[in-house]
């Protein structure tokens, strides 16, 4: 009998290609979606038939641990979160609740219904904010710079803290920015592909973006859920920060996204300040070191694959919208 994998986030960007790489190990993978009154499923339209679905939400305790009880799940992960960093100060509360709260709810489903259950938590870089060490690693200490870094803190903290109290196989991993064709079009390296495909068939001339400064350690969603995936197969749950170890500015995502269509972002990018944040988190670099020792992982997708990979895939979906 394969496995059995519950999913919380799954119509969202890791979810698609986290399900897709369970399936291919064999798993029975069920998907917690949340009610609404369209289709979610685009990211897992090609699968959606491979998977079972339940409806939860993080905010609802009785929803989740009545899903772990009856899916009877071998490893939990949770994935779901209000993920958008700027939305984080507009709906400081909510993320609150989706983003930190809503880990301690899954947990204690997993903890009252089975604590035998292996639980992977999706904590993030963000947490680094204002870096105390460059590059960042598991020691280094974190100074969260948004509502959303600090809901994340909070989840990886009750994630250890469950760990330490109830002796749960449960794991955070600390993972970098990671992108893809799928990745959703408010986050800027698909703003930005997103803009160039649009601007090089003539359905836009312009794209505005805030600051082109800040650096990020950006690497290919497809790489990162493997990591994700080998974390609940140890002897023993660990942490571990997952990254590429390179840091790129935006302007050079910009400059390598335009290049790749033969533009000049120079003549098409406007920096618009509504798009700067209250507080920056100006430079991330990660040091997967321990990974790379411990699991095996290593990414194997380049920066230079992943800008051309995104503009390519924005350009085929665009074009039948282009002008003949
Ligand atoms: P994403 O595309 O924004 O997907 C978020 C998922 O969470 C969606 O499936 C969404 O469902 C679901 N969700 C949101 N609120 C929910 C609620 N109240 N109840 C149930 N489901 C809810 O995010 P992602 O890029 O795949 O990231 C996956 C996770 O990794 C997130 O926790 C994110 O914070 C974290 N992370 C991401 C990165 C990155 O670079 N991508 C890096 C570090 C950590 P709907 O489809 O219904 O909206
Ligand atoms: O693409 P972003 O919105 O991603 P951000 O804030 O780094 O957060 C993402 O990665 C985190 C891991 O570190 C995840 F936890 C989180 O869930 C999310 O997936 O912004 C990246 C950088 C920022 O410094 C921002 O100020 O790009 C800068 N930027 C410049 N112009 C912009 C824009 N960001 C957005 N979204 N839109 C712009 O027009």
């Amino acid at each position: 009998m394969g496995k059995t994998a519950l999913i919380t986030g799954i119509t969202g960007q890791d979810g698609s290609y986290l399900a897709e790489l369970l399936l291919r190990e064999g798993y029975r993978v069920v998907g917690m979606t949340r009610r609404t009154s369209t289709d979610v499923h685009e990211r897992i339209g090609h699968i959606v038939d491979d998977i079972e679905f339940v409806s939860g939400d993080l905010l609802d305790q009785s929803s989740i641990t009545s899903i772990v009880a009856a899916v009877k799940p071998d490893e939990v992960y949770n994935l779901a979160a209000q993920s958008f960093v700027p939305a984080s100060w507009t709906q400081p509360v909510l993320t609150g609740e989706f983003t930190a709260l809503g880990v301690t709810r899954v947990l204690e489903a997993v903890r009252t219904v089975n604590p035998r259950i292996r639980f992977y938590q999706a904590s993030s870089s963000e947490m680094f904010g204002k870096v105390q060490a460059v590059p960042q690693n598991e020691d280094t200490p974190f100074y969260p710079r948004s509502p959303y870094g600090v809901a994340k803190l909070y989840g990886h903290w009750i994630t250890i803290n469950y760990r330490e109290s109830y002796d749960l196989y449960a794991v955070s991993g600390i993972l970098f920015n990671h992108e893809s064709s799928r990745r959703g079009k408010e986050f800027v390296t698909r703003k930005i592909t997103d803009g160039v495909a649009r601007i090089k068939l003539g359905l836009a001339s312009e794209l505005r973006l805030g600051n082109l400064e800040a650096r990020r350690d950006w690497g290919f969603a497809g790489d990162y859920v493997r990591a994700m995936w080998l974390m609940l197969q140890q002897n023993a749950p660990d942490d571990y920060v997952i990254a590429t170890g390179t840091t790129r500015s935006v302007g050079e995502f910009v400059r390598a996204a335009f290049d790749h269509v033969g533009l000049d972002w120079e003549k098409h990018v406007v920096v618009d300040p509504r798009f700067y944040r209250p507080a920056e988190v100006d430079v991330l670099v990660g040091d997967a070191g321990k990974a790379r020792a411990a699991l095996g992982w290593e990414p194997e997708t380049s920066f230079e694959q992943l800008v051309e990979t995104m503009v390519q895939a924005d350009l085929e979906r665009l074009r039948p919208f282009a002008a003949v």
